[in-house]
């Protein structure tokens, strides 16, 4: 009843969007697409143990991290939301320590960035934001949050749980699924019954909204409704952005073994960074001096935060004792000592 379609096909541009803002897209795709292959390069020199890419997915990440307020909004991302994180400011250094296993979730200020601490448990941010958001109406605050989660995490009981309460309590959240049509190597066929997310939404009284994952604007747009509305005391909405994981699941997984290369051949070809270029020029909002003077600075930035991420002392490892409970108990403190004796040897 609910589901609707919103801006298919690659209106790029198009919008009530001004030049400037257009560009601005573009530059954090590109900052989020050249940082994602540093990444993996610091994976395979064995700086990072592991590395999960968002290749493919930063228009549906820019896109929507760009409509928040950043003041009042607060977003709770997966493991791959790296665009999120380049569009909303967070340190950039901290939060890829979070891939070299320096701490638990990175070490930016998740509180200062309105970016909560990376999480790998699937569906683990949507009870998160929901509780949050909860929060942040109990307080009479105008924010809203934004819950990040895959096609495959749209099948785990908690992300059930929290659209139903926030249904319920008309709480202000934005669902935010990208359906990058596999969770590991289980394709949407056999994971998501009915064939839309976005459908779910009439099942707990909110609308559901499907957009065109690799039109950067068309996903702005979108959100930018959904958070008004949210805003407005209009409660959540679930919005399905249809995108596409081009790389493996992870630096450890070979995506081979599983799925047609045609297939990742057909999704490069509406690659949403050559999209939003195609929009610039043709609209001509951008020239070949915007893009080789982008292209420079991005570059020299992810070089920064390439080295200096390579050289992050590691925290000190008593810290994991420091936040276990609020007094530590003898167990505790005992298993502390042993550590401490073992680590002095
Ligand atoms: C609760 C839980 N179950 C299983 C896993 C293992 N796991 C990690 S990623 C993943 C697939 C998730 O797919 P999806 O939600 O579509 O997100 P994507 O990786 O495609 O971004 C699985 C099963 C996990 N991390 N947490
Ligand atoms: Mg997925």
């Amino acid at each position: 009843m609910h589901a609707e379609k919103t801006a298919q096909g690659i209106e790029t541009g198009a919008g009530t969007l001004a030049p400037e803002t257009l560009r601005t897209l573009y530059r954090h795709m590109l900052a989020a697409r050249m940082l994602d292959g540093e990444a993996i390069a610091l994976q395979r020199q064995g700086v990072f143990p592991a590395y999960v890419s968002l290749h493919g997915q930063e228009a549906a990440q820019v896109g929507s991290a760009a409509a928040l307020d950043p003041e009042h909004d607060f977003a709770f991302p997966t493991y791959r939301e790296l665009a999120v994180a380049v569009t909303m400011g967070v340190d950039l250094v901290g939060y890829l320590a979070s891939h070299r296993a320096l701490w638990h979730g990175g070490l930016y200020d998740p509180i200062a960035s309105r970016f909560s601490c990376l999480n790998a448990v699937v569906g683990g941010p949507v009870p998160h934001a929901v509780g949050w958001a909860l929060g942040e109406r109990l307080r009479g605050g105008p924010g809203c949050a934004i819950a990040y989660f895959g096609d495959g995490a749209s099948s785990e009981g908690d992300v059930h749980e929290a659209m139903n309460f926030a249904g319920v309590f008309g709480s202000p959240v934005v669902f935010f699924c990208q359906n990058n049509q596999w969770a590991l190597s289980v394709p949407n066929s056999a994971q998501v019954a009915g064939g839309s997310i976005a459908a779910r939404g009439a099942g707990y009284g909110m609308p559901g909204v499907t957009v065109d994952g690799q039109d950067v604007v068309a996903v702005f747009e979108a959100t930018r409704a959904a958070l008004e509305r949210a805003r407005a005391g209009g409660g959540p909405t679930v919005i399905e952005a249809l995108t596409y994981r081009v790389n493996p699941h992870s630096t450890s997984d070979d995506a081979g073994r599983y799925r047609d290369p045609a297939e990742e051949l057909r999704w490069r070809e509406r690659d949403p960074l050559l999209l939003m270029r195609r929009a610039l020029e043709r609209d001509k909002h951008a020239n070949a001096d915007f893009f080789t003077d982008v292209e420079d600075r991005v570059r020299a930035e992810c070089v920064r935060v390439r080295d200096e991420v390579s050289v992050l002392p590691p925290p000190d490892g008593s810290d994991m004792f420091a936040h276990v409970y609020r007094e530590p108990t003898e167990e505790l403190r005992r298993q502390h000592r042993v550590w401490r004796d073992e680590v002095e040897q």
